[in-house]
């Protein structure tokens, strides 16, 4: 069976975008879509740990982290669960996403359904920084777009 969900990125500047996720059983997560509206290059872009907007981007808390790991890149074995890495935008700031996750899922205990997805102003380090931030945000800096995962069929 498979199991999908979607998000709607919205923040305060012109930065918006749709991001799906599907995953077959217990296998990887997929995640496409498109984010518009960037700077062109690297942005930041995690799973942080509350589907909490209230507050705008800053009410999701920090990167979405069960495993109490520091911060990393997709493919390192020490990262948050939510540490999807960077996206990149080209020349007309529009990123379009295609990843493919080993860590987030859909289900269980690492489920990200009901958590929020936000994409940041800057590259995301992977923790590669040398710095104690690095290690707990990879310097991303602010909060432009974020939205809560939800279930879609
Ligand atoms: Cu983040
Ligand atoms: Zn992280």
């Amino acid at each position: 069976m498979s199991t999908k969900a979607v998000c709607v990125l919205k923040g305060t500047g012109e930065v918006t975008g749709t991001v799906y996720f599907e995953q077959d059983g217990d296998t990887l997560v997929k995640v496409t879509g498109q984010i518009t509206g960037l700077t062109p290059g690297l942005h930041g872009f995690h799973v942080h740990a509350f589907g909490d907007n209230t507050n705008g981007c800053i009410s999701a808390g920090p990167h979405f982290n069960p495993h109490n790991k520091t911060h990393g890149g997709p493919d390192d074995e020490i990262r948050h669960v939510g540490d999807l890495g960077n996206v990149t935008a080209n020349s007309n700031g529009i990123a379009d996403i295609s990843i493919v996750d080993k860590l987030i899922s859909l289900t269980g205990p690492l489920s990200i359904i009901g958590r929020t997805m936000v994409i940041h102003e800057t590259v995301d380090d992977l923790g590669k920084g040398g710095n104690e931030e690095s290690l707990k945000t990879g310097n991303a800096g602010g909060r432009l777009a974020c939205g809560v995962i939800g279930i879609t069929q």
